[in-house]
């Protein structure tokens, strides 16, 4: 369960059902309308005649043919016209409608293009943010396996001004490149001690880091014993959250979940613990208490860290604008 974002054809996508972007007279078309009627086989168009077409933001289900997936869900975005015409109401009701219906049709696994983001003309990073803000307000109180396939990295878009800013960011933390930029420019031996100084505290984890700034020796040993399943199950109580609103905010599974409760010696893995730290909006010292239980940190030799750092220390916990910002940078995606 939970959400995913893919590179892939929607063709080749072995789910329950694949969603059409489509125009309102279902007749078929260029795009991904044209490559899943080919895929499909002229049966689909046969029974999308019988369908009197399709309102903008409306659904409706046919059976999927020769798709792998057994239904197609088809919905027709708005065409976009600078903005002001309702364009993403249009949208969100596209998403809406289409969950609704797989919901009431009891279909547990679905792939979405990009809806209106290619000959409809919406602007792409707009498109996917209604796409992530709908899906993830639907799996609040869903549950369903719901895929978001990008059929090429240009359409995976994070706006300018964020990708710029999250570039500057690694670039003033990144250790590789610390190195790089700075043998070049080191002149007395003192700068070099300064240097050599700062690049070993960039190199140390995190967690490290503020152990050795912030915590009290108390702190540790009153804390010492407890292991990572216990500490979460803490946090969750602490912040006052339920734990379906947990994992599922973090995009973690709900079997991964309780089999991390019932077992308080479970060791995740460091990106699960990354997105339970997202979800319960944890701060850096404990979102580095958290993985140490679990015996990682973050470190400023992995791009992917810096990233999450970037987005702690602004206070952003959107999985999935964090999610974007490692898909841009080439970095694996968190709860998936
Ligand atoms: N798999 C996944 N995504 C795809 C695929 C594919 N095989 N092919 C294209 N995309 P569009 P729209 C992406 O133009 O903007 C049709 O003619 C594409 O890169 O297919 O809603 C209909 O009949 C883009 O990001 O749909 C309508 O007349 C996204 O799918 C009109 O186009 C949507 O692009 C609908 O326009």
């Amino acid at each position: 369960m939970g959400f995913l974002i893919v590179r892939n054809d929607i063709t080749k996508m072995k789910v329950d059902a694949i969603v059409n972007a489509a125009n309102t007279s279902l007749l078929g078309g260029g795009g991904v309308d044209g490559a899943i009627h080919r895929a499909a086989g002229s049966e689909l168009l046969a029974e999308c005649r019988g369908l009197n077409g399709c309102q903008t933001g409306q659904a409706k289900i046919t059976k999927g043919y020769r798709l792998p997936a057994k239904y197609v869900i088809h919905t027709v975005g708005p065409i976009w016209a600078g903005g002001s015409q309702n364009e993403e109401g249009l949208l969100r009701a596209c998403y809406r409608n289409v969950l609704g219906l797989a919901a009431e049709k009891g279909i547990k696994s679905i792939a979405f293009p990009l809806i209106s983001a290619g000959a409809y003309g919406y602007p792409r990073d707009q498109a996917l943010n209604v796409a992530t803000s709908e899906i993830s307000e639907f799996l609040l109180d869903h549950e369903m396996a719901i895929t978001l396939v990008v059929f090429d990295k240009a359409s995976f878009q994070l706006s300018e001004k964020r990708y710029t800013a999250i570039a500057e960011y690694i670039d003033e933390r990144y250790v590789d490149k610390n190195l790089i930029t700075r043998s070049g420019g080191i002149e007395s031996l003192k700068e070099v001690q300064e240097d050599v100084g700062e690049f070993l505290r960039s190199a140390m984890p995190v967690a490290e880091r503020r152990e050795k700034s912030s915590r009290s020796l108390e702190d540790l040993v009153n804390q010492v014993e407890e292991s990572f399943s216990e500490s979460l199950l803490r946090l969750i109580d602490e912040k006052g959250m339920t734990d379906s609103e947990t994992y599922k905010k973090a995009n973690v599974d709900r079997k991964l979940f309780s089999k991390i409760r019932n077992d308080k010696f479970y060791h995740p893995g460091k990106q699960t613990v990354i997105a339970f730290a997202i979800a319960l909006h944890l701060n850096l010292d404990e979102t580095s208490d958290l993985l140490g239980r679990a015996g990682f940190a973050l470190t400023h030799s992995s791009q992917a860290d810096i990233i999450i750092e970037y987005f702690i220390e602004e206070g952003n916990y959107s999985i999935f604008e964090i999610n974007e910002a490692l898909f841009a940078f080439d970095q694996k995606l968190l709860g998936l």
